[in-house]
């Protein structure tokens, strides 16, 4: 027998440990004997020692490294990791489909199919691959931003180092996303390890999974039984799409993913009704919790014209399970004051496990809910906690001593600041009188301004606004631009180092963007993305300040409540004095021409983008595209206008060739928008 050069008998092992591995550890049907795996392991192992040039990343034996430097570095994400919306009732589930149907413009009649799948109770977690090498793990963080667990999430023996290829072709990028989680007979196991060793234990397998997961020593995530389970396509380069995400799962198992053997795919609400009972069923005699179903509507078409509204997807939910109750006694009701002057009740309540996870505060809502539970501080109440939700007060157990007990009542003057609390005929909230001038309204006003969404103000955290508020220090949002060094150092516990990074951060917040400072001045009604869209409409702070309510109307997604809310706002004096105080300190950001005025050289184009541009995303390609006019398609037909072409195009460049439709590289494409963008 000839010797093999030992680089193919390095192959040759790393291919049938993957195979096997992919076997025993994605589809549970094991074809080897253990033993048998444990000695071409050894093998390999043995001949990667003798030959330490010649490992591979991808290598079955390169799981478990050191721990890199870039250990939970920030991750943006290209594609934002949206978050569901909840529906907890069928009637609930029933209005999602009819929205869905009324934005599809669809008859009633007409079913929409939907994927149906578990609602694994994990944590999301984005993997990249570039030419079927994975590359990046991350969290999903706050959703733009994670952070980096690729030397943990590489110990996941279901996640492939490598994707499988059988005969189809490999993506030169992919990035997926799934669900991290552990299985509750692992859970038990660890949790019984970590009894015996002295070690902390684990309220629930979630908890468990995100402390491996947060190890900043692979070789301890290594111990923990995780698994992960793909369920979508964030980015695909150099293959096509998907059509339905029941493909996606598919074609997601085929290289070499593990798959939820427990989705559907079916006609109309009906068929999801049917499909959360049977899963319902089924839920406790699973390997691992699940919290309720997700509904996905299957055509991907379908998925980009219903889109996105804030940092959900129209086109899916989370269909919930009911939660779990427990008993406890109700100490006391504390009233919170929230930014817009709203009382908030508090229950606080006698630390109770509610199925896994202890609660001591549950919400209440307001005092109408009070007074019709008839909840006394000293009563025992019945608390109720579904999935991720804030646990809340679902009734009172009568017992002997509760007519002896006082009453709740709306406090008369604010908890804080003691001015008066009103409610307005017919409302349900009460509020206190005092705005800003109530320390509680001015710390969340503050809290809202500094927070990273808005201005970003590093180093100025909800503790030292506090203090800032506290020592009348700061009444306005202006007034933070205003602080000295001398001042800062007058708080308690305030060092120099920390007064600098303060001043610097406060510094660098003032330039910013329109859209940012508008979702910064905390308008009621006045989100994060209808900022964005309102500094897109205006392109200037002058323009909105100036605006009446058909301008405004005439803003995206700004309907006749939002136009009042916004119009209420810019009248009053205060806000005006503030908003002129922040641009007078230097607040600033470059203007935008207003999408309503922008030439529109485009109009009834429809373009093309396909492959990697360098020097922008494909998205912020496409929203320029549009800004200008153009219809942005997903794919090229003879009516295609133009079709831009990055780097590792495929498809899509083949069928523009083939049917003679213009294409240009990414110079083209970036002059030309330099010419017409005209700022
Ligand atoms: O099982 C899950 N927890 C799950 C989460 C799932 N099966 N599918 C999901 N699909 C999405 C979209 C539709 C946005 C791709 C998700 C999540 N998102 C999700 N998980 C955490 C935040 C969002």
């Amino acid at each position: 027998m000839t010797e093999l050069p030992v680089e193919q008998r390095l192959q040759e092992l790393r291919a049938q440990l993957r195979h096997h591995a992919h076997l025993y550890y994605v589809l549970d049907r094991p074809e080897l004997p253990d033993a048998e795996y444990d000695r071409l392991y050894r093998e390999l192992v043995e001949l990667e020692q003798q030959h330490p040039d010649l490992i591979t990343l991808d290598s079955p034996s390169q799981r478990v490294g050191a721990t890199p430097d870039s250990a939970f570095a920030p991750v943006p994400h290209q594609v934002p990791m949206l978050s569901l919306d909840n529906v907890f009732t069928v009637e609930e589930w029933d209005d999602f489909d009819r929205r869905v149907r009324e934005r599809l413009g669809w008859e009633l009649a007409v079913g929409v199919a939907y994927a149906c799948e578990p609602k694994f109770d994990g944590l999301a977690v984005t993997l990249h691959y570039h030419d079927g090498l994975l590359v990046k793990a991350a969290t999903r963080g706050d959703g733009s931003t994670g952070e980096d667990i690729t030397a943990n999430v590489r110990t996941i023996a279901s996640v492939p180092l490598r994707l499988l290829a059988e005969g189809a072709a490999l993506p030169a990028q992919l990035e997926v996303r799934g669900e991290v989680l552990m299985p509750r007979a692992g859970f038990e196991q660890l949790n019984a390890r970590q009894l015996a060793q002295g070690d902390k234990v684990f309220a629930n397998p979630r908890n468990a999974a995100a402390g491996a997961l947060r190890q900043l020593d692979p070789r301890i995530s290594a111990q923990r039984p995780l698994e992960f389970y793909a369920y979508a396509i964030a980015d695909l380069k150099g293959v096509e799409w998907p059509s339905t995400h029941s493909q996606t799962l598919r074609w997601l198992g085929t290289l070499g993913f593990r798959i939820t053997s427990l989705a559907s795919t079916g006609n109309g609400p009906a068929y999801v009704r049917q499909a959360y009972e049977m899963l319902g069923r089924q839920r406790d005699s699973l390997p691992f919790d699940i919290d309720g179903m997700v509904v996905k509507v299957d055509d991907r078409r379908l998925q980009l014209d219903l889109g996105f509204v804030a940092r959900a997807p129209r086109w899916a939910v989370a269909f919930k399970f009911p939660g779990q109750e427990a008993s406890t006694r109700l100490e006391a009701v504390d009233w919170q004051v929230g930014r817009t002057g709203a009382l908030t009740p508090v229950a606080r309540l006698a630390p109770v496990s509610v199925g896994g996870v202890v609660v001591s505060n549950a919400t209440l809502h307001n005092i109408d809910e009070i007074q019709r539970l008839d909840l006394r501080p000293g009563d025992t109440v019945v608390i109720y906690r579904a999935g991720d939700v804030i646990p809340k007060v679902m009734r009172r157990l009568d017992d002997d001593g509760h007519e002896q007990r006082e009453p709740v009542t709306l406090p008369s003057g604010c908890p804080v600041c003691a001015s008066a609390v009103t409610r307005g005929e017919g409302e349900v909230v009460a509020r206190c009188s005092a705005g800003l001038f109530c320390p509680a309204q001015r710390k969340e006003a503050l809290r809202h301004f500094a927070s990273r969404r808005a201005m970003d103000i590093e180093g100025l955290g909800e503790k030292w606004i506090d203090l800032l508020v506290e020592q009348e220090l700061v009444h306005s949002s202006a007034d933070i631009y205003r602080l000295t060094r001398e001042v800062l150092l007058t708080l308690p516990r305030m060092a120099e180092k920390s007064a600098d990074n303060m001043l610097a951060g406060i510094a660098k917040s003032k330039q910013t963007t329109l859209a940012r400072f508008l979702f910064a001045l905390g308008i009621p009604e006045v989100g994060e993305s209808t900022a964005a869209l309102l500094a897109r409409q205006f392109g200037k702070l002058d323009a909105l300040l100036q605006a009446d309510e058909a301008a405004l109307l005439a803003t995206p997604d700004v309907g006749p409540v939002v136009a009042r809310s916004i119009l209420d706002f810019l009248a009053e004096p205060h806000n005006q004095a503030v908003i002129a105080a922040l641009c007078e300190v230097g607040v600033h950001w470059v203007d935008q021409a207003a999408a309503q005025d922008l030439p529109q050289p485009l109009a009834g184009q429809t373009w093309v983008l396909t492959g990697t541009l360098s020097s922008m995303g494909r998205d912020e390609a496409g929203d320029r595209l549009r800004a200008l006019g153009a219809k942005v398609s997903g794919s090229v037909s003879k009516k295609t206008h133009v079709v831009v072409a990055g780097e590792s195009a495929g498809s899509k460049l083949a069928n523009a060739q083939a049917l003679g439709v213009t294409v240009w590289d990414e110079a083209q494409l970036v002059a030309f928008l330099k010419e017409h963008e005209g700022c």
